[in-house]
């Protein structure tokens, strides 16, 4: 089944994953963000009637530990964080119709009703399982109480998901190995009774469910393998007080997972009754009007698909709700090539973007058309400014810029004169871009129809060369007219993406109107009289980068240094990212890894590089011969302690010079403490690894 082209005559409905309440939001975060409101605002351009909702997730034991680490209720520890959202995202330009949190009464009542939905349905059964228990603390260790390693991949696993392996959601007592945070002692298990929602039998509904859903192939594809390898059970309770009260049941609320999502609703229901159901209508969208439900799209986080793909549109056919019509998961978020990590501060914060002073909307720009929707973004400032100086100042704001001086200085604003039918034809080239990119959730493709059709406008002045005319004459005031439509268009198609620069664009223009609500038919609005025009963009100078890239550094190194000493009481409360490095998806084949030389090394000698903190000179016996190589070990290696260790050496890699000294090959290492690799039993020096 295909879904019917937007604009449909449905209300649509962006949701974007909840932030925990546990920390402050950084790039990470605003990936997910920027792109669904970028979704949302390219969805109102095609004529669709949408609205964009979100909320704090303010349950569960990511806000429960943090809390109990700070020694204060997990109320009084995520409500700060939850304002705090509410401030920030608005900064970025990033409009909900309205944000909730997953506590307030209007989602403990709708979760409730879905429980009661689901049970009435009889999808829900009681069930005695082994649950991790403290026995120190005389406990039980839902969740992120307790890690342990992954029974699927055997990576290690943290509570409910196995976030640095396979990305699998766990069942309370999957875990294998289990270890208590809250003591480090090993776990034991304890027989509980739990609420158990069977979503195996919805297998087969979920299996066609992935054949119509649109989004991202990850989406799907992930998926289909679970319900291949056979869908489990899931225990929607737990031994817990922070969240929602299971109804019925003292002991018990309810898995954060499963009001999480929920406040979709919640949040759709709150926009609806600001602004009357005659406007947006909530029970349409979710289909509790007995319809079929509007357009529901969902932008996530790679992580969680497993719950948008089987939890929840099991838990929404179960009550009798629509499904959703499209799941985009995003990529995650790198910066300079290495995983994010808060705890180590390799991170660039919201509020630290803002204070360096460059504009919401660059940062917009470089997220949502960076790359594929689907892969990891690197982040680095050196590209942010390529991308910044490049596209936006150099042809955006180039383009605008120098078509508005023209016409301001020789006509006062838009001169009298017809649109060609070449320009006129090739904005329409660029809406069918954007329009067919919007069907697609293709944010990056949306962005560049309008990037792209501003590059055609600088080549259009450059040909038409109207300096070369006669100033105040009918040649001249066709080029102008023309490249002042391309601008106008420029700016609407762009309000996805940068809103606040497309207002800025508008304004200027005299156009009297709101880009914001311009639908894609807007590109041929005929702009106005005005005066001469500010740069919409400035450019970044390179120091500027070099100082930024200073800045990170120290600050990362600050945060590792800090880190060793007082880890465990201060561990980042925003356990959701990863510090590890996502894996490369792209495989090599055996005759390239076999071209590498690795071998076998003994250290024979070693010397701290002259003028260089980290570097040490290294003599290795590497059996054929010895080799001077350098390596950035000396703050992390006691200096002579390396003589006599063995070491593994990439043999064949082309000489460099570091310091002044040459360095004949590489000795290799684990992270960023440069743990040593060798070999565990007796291998000789100059024997081959493979
Ligand atoms: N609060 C955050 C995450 O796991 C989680 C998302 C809920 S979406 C319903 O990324
Ligand atoms: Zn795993």
């Amino acid at each position: 089944m295909s879904h019917e082209e937007f604009p449909t005559d449905r209300p649509a409905v962006v949701t974007c994953g909840l932030p925990y309440a546990n920390g402050d939001l950084h790039i990470g975060h605003l990936r997910g963000y920027t792109a669904a409101d970028a979704v949302n605002r390219s969805l109102k351009k095609l004529g669709q009637q949408s609205a964009y909702v979100c909320g704090s997730d303010m349950h569960g034991t990511p806000i429960a530990v943090g809390a109990a680490q700070r020694g204060i209720s997990p109320e009084e520890f995520a409500m700060p964080f939850h304002e705090k959202y509410e401030e920030t995202f608005p900064e970025f330009n990033v409009e909900f119709d309205n944000y909730g949190r997953t506590n307030d009464a209007t989602n403990t009542e709708i979760t409730r009703e879905f429980v009661e939905k689901l049970e009435d349905a009889g999808y829900v059964y009681e069930d005695e399982i082994l649950v991790a228990w403290d026995p120190e603390e005389g406990q039980p260790l839902p969740d992120r109480y307790v890690e342990g390693t992954c029974p699927y991949c055997g990576e290690q696993a943290r509570g409910d998901e196995c976030d640095e392996g396979c990305g699998r959601h766990l069942e309370p007592g999957e875990i294998e190995d289990p270890v208590s945070t809250l003591t480090g002692n090993p776990a034991e298990y304890r027989e509980r009774e739990h609420k158990y929602f069977a979503v195996s039998e919805l297998a087969d509904y979920l299996s066609e469910f992935l054949d119509r859903v649109e989004g991202t192939s990850n989406a799907r594809n992930q998926p289909r393998e679970w319900i291949e390898e056979g869908l489990q059970d899931w225990c929607i309770t737990r031994d817990m007080d922070w969240g929602i009260d299971y109804p019925g049941e003292e002991e018990l609320v309810l898995y954060v997972w499963v009001d999480a999502p929920i406040e979709y609703v919640s949040s759709t229901k709150q926009y609806s009754e600001r602004v009357g159901a005659d406007e947006y209508d909530w029970e349409a969208v979710w289909g509790r009007d007995g319809g079929d439900g509007g357009e529901i799209v969902h932008v996530i986080g790679r992580d969680i698909i497993q719950h948008h793909t089987i939890f929840w549109p099991a838990m929404l056919h179960a009550t009798g709700h629509a499904e959703p019509r499209a799941v985009c998961a995003t990529g995650f978020v790198t910066i300079d090539g290495k995983g994010l990590s808060t705890s180590r501060n390799r991170a660039i914060w919201a509020e630290e973007y803002l204070d360096e002073g460059f504009h919401p909307d660059l940062l917009r720009y470089y997220l949502t058309t960076m790359g594929g929707f689907q892969q990891d973004l690197d982040f680095t400032w050196e590209r942010f400014q390529e991308r910044v100086n490049g596209e936006l100042v150099g042809t955006v704001g180039n383009f605008v810029y120098r078509s508005m001086l023209f016409a301001a200085r020789n006509f006062d604003g838009t001169p009298d004169a017809e649109v060609s039918d070449e320009v006129r034809e090739r904005i329409d080239d660029a809406v069918e871009q954007f329009e067919r990119a919007v069907t697609e959730y293709d944010v990056r493709n949306a962005g560049d129809a309008a990037v792209e059709l501003a590059q055609f406008g600088n080549e259009y002045i450059q040909q038409h060369e109207p300096w070369q005319l006669e100033d105040g004459s009918a040649e001249q005031a066709a080029v102008i007219r023309d490249c002042l439509q391309v601008a106008t268009a420029v700016a609407v198609l762009l309000e996805p993406i940068c809103p606040e620069k497309a207002e800025t664009v508008w304004a200027q223009l005299g156009i009297d109107a709101d880009v914001h609500a311009a639908e894609t038919e807007a590109v041929h609005t005929e702009p106005g009289a005005f005066d001469e025009p500010d740069e919409l963009f400035e450019k970044i100078e390179d120091d500027r980068v070099d100082e930024l890239d200073a800045a990170l550094e120290e600050k990362i190194a600050e945060a590792t240094t800090d880190d060793d000493e007082t880890d465990d009481e201060t561990e980042d409360t925003d356990m959701d990212e990863s510090d590890l490095e996502p894996l490369i998806d792209e495989r090599i084949d055996f005759d390239t890894f076999e071209s590498l030389d690795i071998r076998v090394g003994r250290i024979e000698s070693a010397e701290g590089v002259e003028g260089a903190d980290k570097l040490v000179r290294l003599e290795v016996d590497i059996g054929v011969e010895t080799r001077q190589i350098v390596a950035g070990l000396k703050q992390l290696h006691d200096v002579d302690d390396l003589v006599g260790e063995k070491v593994i050496v990439l043999a064949n890699l082309e000489k460099a010079e570091l310091f002044g000294v040459e360095s004949n090959g590489m000795v290799l290492a684990a992270g960023d403490q440069a743990d040593l690799l060798t070999t565990k039993e007796g291998a000789e020096p100059g024997t081959k690894v493979l």
